[in-house]
């Protein structure tokens, strides 16, 4: 049984990643490829559980240490009981979310180095990186429209932090987008401005190498 492929979404809120994990499966289902969606945080029992401790409460709740721990752990406990046994299971696996938003929100913007974000992944869940990411680009006003559009004034801890958060998270993605040139084999780079369908498409032809 050969094993499954890792695939990851990331992108600023509102860029279309929780809609366009869906789209991908369902286009790589009809292609005959079994597939498994999931999100971070949370996608295991024990890591939605940590999900409500993160998403909930006021914004000062946990130091960015904390939080970065938080985040480590529960992608420890999603990686052992959900994504590496599909994963060996020949199941190909989309994840919307995974280490690099840490990289992004708790590293760059929150102030924790790369070095300890990358020690705690190796150590939680064994240095288990997507073989591909999707990192979906849109301006951050369209995306924060979208978002809002679909939230109707409902936020949670981190849609809630101030401008200057949003600012930071936004630098943060500039910087993986700078980092995404160093590593082009895993990260492609996708337009997520356009329609949803062209979406989903630009993804399946970066995948055109592996699709049966
Ligand atoms: N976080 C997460 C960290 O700080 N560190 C970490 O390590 C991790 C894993 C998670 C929060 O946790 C933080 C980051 C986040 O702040 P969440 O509730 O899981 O929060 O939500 P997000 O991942 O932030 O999801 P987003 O709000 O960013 O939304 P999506 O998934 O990018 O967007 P989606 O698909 O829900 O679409 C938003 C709206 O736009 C429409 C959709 O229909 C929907 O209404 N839409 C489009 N409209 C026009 N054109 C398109 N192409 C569209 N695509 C979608």
């Amino acid at each position: 049984m050969p094993r499954g492929r890792f695939l990851s979404l990331e992108g600023g809120e509102g860029a279309g990643k929780s809609t366009q994990a869906r789209a991908l499966a369902a286009a790589l289902r009809e292609r005959g490829v079994e597939t498994v969606v999931t999100r971070e945080p949370g996608g295991s029992a024990g890591a939605e559980a940590i999900r409500a401790l993160l998403l909930e409460g006021e914004a000062g709740r946990w130091s960015a240490r904390a939080e970065t721990l938080l985040f480590a752990a529960a992608r420890a406990d999603h990686v052992e009981k959900v994504i590496g046994p599909a994963l060996d299971a020949g199941r190909w696996v989309i994840c919307d979310r995974y280490v690099d938003s840490t990289r992004a929100y708790q590293g760059v913007a929150g102030g924790i180095a790369d070095a300890d974000v990358l020690a705690l992944h190796a150590f939680g869940s064994k240095g288990l990186f997507p073989e591909r990411t999707f990192l979906l680009t849109v301006a951050p006003d369209i995306g924060a429209a979208r978002a809002a559009e679909r939230d109707r004034g409902a936020t949670d801890r981190f849609a809630s932090r101030d401008d200057a958060f949003h600012v930071a998270v936004a630098a943060a993605f500039a910087t993986f987008d700078r980092l995404a040139e160093g590593e082009p084999e895993r990260f492609r780079r996708i337009d997520a401005a356009q329609a949803p369908e062209a979406v989903t498409a630009a993804m399946l032809a970066e995948l055109a190498d592996w699709l049966p």
